[in-house]
């Protein structure tokens, strides 16, 4: 066991006067390319953090479940029996959701003693969320016996949070997740569940990808990112189509969406999810090939899209990528090749493609830039492509 394991198990053994079972893991992600394409059976190609939730479990004889946290010291203590949506709110209410999802889908739990903790930040735009519901499931699922593929425990978390958080997501964070691979970038089609592990290692070609918090406030339980979701059902209601991805399969030119959609914010949404689509694949494509050039255009052109037709940017990020595309001779850092905001939006991170060597000084432009500028001086990190969920000890 490494010393951060060792410690959960002490702190578990500190909290319910006994030994934990096992340590899981779930991380949070990246999503490379492909944003709010998830709930409109697109595509979507993100890679798992080293950050991860991690959870210290033992099953109880009685249905009741303990689940406190390390990072604020609360305990939340309910009943499986009788658990319901709005019973459990708060944090707690994503490891509740998790349990409450499993035993609807008929698999019947133990109680449980639950610790949790976790480096991923929060409210940045990396999934804290999907690892905290994942790192449960799998603790759960264990402990209780019960073996579910990666794609069925991804739309049971999905489930929870849509159902029991109130959170309206895709399938993208949960996927990720559970089924990320270390070193590989996962291309999921959302619409058939098919997964492909893309090879992701920038440092052998002298690369990196950086990971930006801008720190804005980044809220999704608020109303922004469900109605980006109803104007995309509107959208597809208005073409005769299931979902929007149907606009790729039948290779339709964004150019030709204007004549059959009136409504101008819809076409924005609608183009914005088409052109998306394209962006994955073509990036995908990019990365396979080491086009790192193209593939940082791709990244710039999905924000310019997340900006201009699906309005999720905020100025923080505007000015992160803005900045990140700029020479800065001053800090000693080249521009990235391509940079984007990540996630459902309005705020959270930016990532960018650089050359590795241009780390500190990007860092230290943005970060001036946005003192400039009377901005949260944002934090900065280079993402490596980790594993998807998987039990600790
Ligand atoms: C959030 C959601 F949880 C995902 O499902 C996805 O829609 C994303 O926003 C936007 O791409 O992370």
């Amino acid at each position: 066991m490494s010393a951060a394991q060792l410690a959960l198990a002490d702190a578990f053994q500190e909290a319910f006067g006994r030994d934990s079972a096992g340590i899981w893991a779930a991380p949070g992600r990246v999503n490379l390319i492909g944003e709010h394409t998830d709930y409109n059976g697109g595509f979507v190609l993100p890679f798992a953090l080293p950050q991860t939730s991690r959870v210290a479990a033992a099953p109880r004889s009685d249905r009741i479940v303990h689940v406190r946290s390390l990072l604020n010291g609360e305990t939340a203590e309910f009943s499986l029996d009788g658990l319901a949506p709005g019973v459990v709110e708060g944090w707690a209410a994503y490891a509740a959701g998790m349990l409450w999802s499993l035993e609807q889908a008929g698999h019947l739990l133990p109680g449980l003693d639950l610790l949790i903790d976790s480096d991923v930040p929060i409210g940045a735009g990396l999934s804290s969320s999907a690892a905290l519901e994942c790192s449960v499931g799998l603790a759960a699922t264990e402990l209780a016996g019960v073996e579910l593929s990666h794609a069925e425990l991804a739309q049971l978390a999905q489930h929870a949070e849509n159902d029991f958080v109130g959170m309206p997501c895709g399938i993208m964070d949960q996927m990720a997740s559970i089924a990320a691979q270390a070193e590989r970038a996962l291309l999921l089609d959302t619409r058939s569940m098919a997964i492909e592990h893309v090879p992701f290692t920038l440092a052998q070609d002298g690369l990196a990808l950086l990971v930006i918090d801008s720190l804005a406030e980044h809220r999704l339980v608020d109303g922004e990112y469900a109605a980006r979701r109803a104007q995309c059902e509107t959208g597809a209601r208005q073409l005769g189509l299931e979902s929007l991805r149907e606009l790729n399969d039948d290779g339709v030119a964004p150019e030709d969406l204007a004549a059959r959609l009136e409504d101008p914010v819809i076409l924005r949404r609608v183009r914005h999810v088409l052109t998306e689509n394209t962006r994955v694949l073509a990036a995908k494509e990019a990365l396979s090939i080491g086009a790192y050039a193209e593939l940082g255009e791709i990244l710039s052109a999905s924000h310019a899209s997340q900006r201009d037709d699906f309005e999720i940017t905020v100025p923080e990020t505007d000015t992160l990528v803005e900045t990140l595309m700029s020479p800065h001779q001053d800090h000693g850092a080249q521009p990235a090749l391509g940079a984007r905001q990540v996630g459902g939006g309005f705020g959270g991170c930016v990532i960018a493609l650089i050359d590795a060597d241009s780390f500190d000084g990007l860092l230290g432009a943005v970060q001036e830039n946005a003192r400039q500028r009377g901005y949260t001086e944002p934090t900065g990190f280079l993402a490596q492509p980790s594993a998807g969920a998987h039990r600790l000890s």
